[in-house]
């Protein structure tokens, strides 16, 4: 394995790490300003619903893309672990009945199964609305305007234009014949690019990058957004449930459109090995800064799981 691969294996453990501590302190039992009351039950489903696994990857993108602009990870774990609730809360929701109907998330029974359906909705709202109870917090950031700005990037990319309206359009999609390739790339640049493309911006946010370089961070996590979903829909394909921690062959069963089922496998594995190309293009102008970056676009491409 190359010093790099390295470099970036023990950083992807070390800040998954410092995301779990993180996000074990702010589910504690303690509660904060303006809070009434814990209700233990509803504390313990959203422990479920977030700590414990997943791959940090969202996480570890706001760390490292802070880290180009000389932000460390501590400064920018709080950032992270927001975004990383908002993800949790959508896989919660995603695997309700209503939606996906899924027993198995993370290798753990998901959230509607460990407890129930309404448990599960409040433990996603919960999970959701914490993010931007995090976000305004001056431990966050010391700077309002930094954090107003987390605040509209974190919202925007999330909601109705973002994660949630590409939800809808993925449901949309499942009741139509067929689906075009432009389609499918809207819906997935939403549903799941969104809060790819969020974690790498969020990271020029918090490092006061100027322009460009913010308009730089969008484009590399527009692309690896894109790439993640690609891969994603391939391990749909290659992988199994044991390596997945979650159902696969989904997408076929569901006869849903994907860039795979369009285009093929191997076009499919050539596509993704195209973005990486590009991922890393746009990220050249920071030089060496970004090399945990590419080695983390690389990830996202081939990763196993
Ligand atoms: C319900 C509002 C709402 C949104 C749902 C996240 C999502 C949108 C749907 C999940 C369905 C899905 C499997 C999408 C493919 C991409 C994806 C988000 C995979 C899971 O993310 P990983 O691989 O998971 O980063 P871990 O567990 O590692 O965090």
């Amino acid at each position: 394995m190359s010093k790099l691969k390295l470099e970036f294996k023990t950083r992807l453990k070390s800040h998954a790490e410092l995301v779990e501590k993180t996000l074990i302190n702010l589910l504690n039992d303690i509660t904060v300003e303006y809070e009434i009351e814990r209700p233990a039950r509803l504390l313990e489903a959203m422990r479920h619903s977030s700590l414990d696994g997943g791959k940090r990857l969202r996480p570890f993108l706001v760390m490292e893309s802070a880290a180009i602009f000389g932000i460390k990870p501590e400064q920018a774990v709080l950032s992270g672990s927001a975004l990383e609730f908002i993800h949790c809360y959508s896989l919660v929701h995603d695997d309700l009945p209503a939606m996906d109907d899924d027993d198995l998330r993370r290798g753990k029974p998901t959230t509607h199964k460990a407890y129930n359906e309404a448990t599960a909705i409040l433990a996603g709202d919960a999970l959701l609305t914490l993010a931007f109870d995090i976000l305004s917090r001056e431990e966050t950031h010391p700077d309002a305007k930094t954090r107003i700005e987390l605040v509209k990037l974190y919202a925007q990319n999330s909601g109705l234009g973002g994660m949630v309206g590409g939800q809808m359009l993925d449901l949309e999609a499942e009741t139509k014949p067929s689906i075009n390739e432009q389609e499918i790339l809207t819906l997935q640049a939403m549903k799941t690019g969104a809060l790819i493309r969020c974690a790498c911006e969020a990271g020029a946010i918090l490092g006061n990058a100027s322009r460009q370089d913010r308009q730089r961070m969008f484009e590399f996590g527009r692309i690896i957004g894109q790439a993640f979903q690609l891969a994603d829909d391939i391990l749909d394909i290659t992988s199994d449930v044991k390596t997945m921690g979650k159902q696969t062959a989904k997408d076929a069963d569901k006869g849903k459109g994907t860039l795979v089922s369009l285009h093929g496998l191997e076009a499919s594995q050539a596509r993704a090995k195209d973005l990486l190309a590009e991922a890393i293009t746009v990220l050249e102008p920071f030089g060496d800064k970004a090399a945990i970056l590419v080695e983390a676009a690389r990830y996202t491409i081939e990763r196993k799981h």
